[in-house]
């Protein structure tokens, strides 16, 4: 890996991306890991501005998550839910206690008009995390899910109704206006990353917000830098979350191939190459034949040592 002295931008949603976004940060030298992180899923609630998916990469990358649950921090305590339970308070969406302070002290920030790229650094660094997050705007972007009869807040869907409706599209409200991420931005136009890789997370509800916003995509086309794509569908199953039950109910092909096919369609000449699963070798013909390199290789990050293998053959594909 010591050949790779540029840095490297990650493209990501939440836990499914932060696995490798860890395991990248493991495998590259201190500060080279950029992130770019969805935020269409944010939300206020209660008054407080959450941001899902920069807090899975916060805890993720300090240490600190709770993976099990797949959200929040470890050794949580959840006095406020409970004492709220008793209030008869909404309790449909669960803020930990020491959760609970992040929350407050971003909102407070955002509030007094500081920047969520700001506001996102100082917390990355109180954490003691040396790679660089970025939310992907600073103009809100809030995902809505369609589904047959209603249109939902993403939040709504995926925990009050635990992604049981059947979806039938997607928008993102906002996103004519939002302006990508100017330090990602700075980075691109000074070709400062060797490789750029999209994260195994949803390619419809956490990557699309991100490659919607206008130009960015082109931008990330347009640089030197290959982009690698990393299937969050495996063997016909999702890394983690509703991906699959999506790709069924809109009629896509429950593959890495389906996966390829939503990338080739939308971002025409965007994807370089597609990691895909061992289980899923049999793919690969079909899939080059979309215009993607495609390497096959053990995808599945069930612990720290996965993560940075599978972090270190991504990072080998820009050596060779
Ligand atoms: N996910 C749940 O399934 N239930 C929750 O109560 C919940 C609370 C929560 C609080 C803070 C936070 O940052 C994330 C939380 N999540 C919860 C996860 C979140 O809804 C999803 O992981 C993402 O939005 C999808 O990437």
């Amino acid at each position: 890996m010591s050949a790779v002295t540029k840095a490297v931008l990650a493209i990501s949603g939440g836990v499914g991306g932060a696995k490798l976004a860890l395991g990248l940060a493991d495998s590259l030298p201190p500060g080279k890991l950029h992130v770019l992180v969805n935020t269409g899923d944010d939300f206020r609630h209660m008054g407080l501005h959450i941001s899902p998916d920069i807090d899975t990469l916060l805890y993720t990358l300090s240490e600190r998550s709770n993976a099990l649950q797949g959200w929040g921090l470890a050794d949580e305590s959840w006095n406020v839910m409970e004492t709220l339970e008793g209030l008869d308070g909404d309790t449909w969406f669960r803020l930990g206690d020491r959760d609970l302070a992040t929350h407050l002290w971003r909102t407070g920030r955002i509030d007094r008009g500081d920047k969520l790229l700001q506001i996102t650094g100082q917390l990355a660094r109180q954490m003691g995390i040396e790679s660089h997050i970025h939310p992907m705007c600073e103009e809100p972007v809030r995902t809505t899910v369609h589904c047959e009869g209603r249109d939902l807040p993403f939040q709504q869907y995926f925990v009050k109704e635990q992604c049981g409706p059947a979806v039938t599209g997607f928008s993102f409200e906002g996103i004519a206006q939002a302006r990508p991420n100017e330090q990602v931005m700075a980075g691109l136009n000074d070709r400062s990353f060797s490789s750029i890789v999209v994260c195994p997370s949803n390619p419809f509800v956490s990557i699309d917000p991100i490659l919607q916003i206008p130009a960015l995509w082109q931008a990330l086309r347009d640089n030197q830098a290959p982009v690698m794509l990393v299937s969050p569908i495996v063997a016909g199953m999702a890394i983690k979350g509703p991906a699959a039950k999506m790709m069924a109910e809109l009629g896509v092909p429950v593959t890495a191939l389906g996966v390829a096919q939503h990338y080739a369609n939308r971002y025409p000449g965007l994807i370089d190459v597609f990691v895909i699963d061992v289980s899923d070798a049999t793919l690969a013909p079909e899939i080059a034949s979309l215009g993607m390199e495609v390497t096959v290789a053990p995808t599945l990050m069930r612990n720290r040592q996965d993560k940075q293998r599978l972090a270190k053959i991504v990072l080998d594909l820009v050596l060779v």
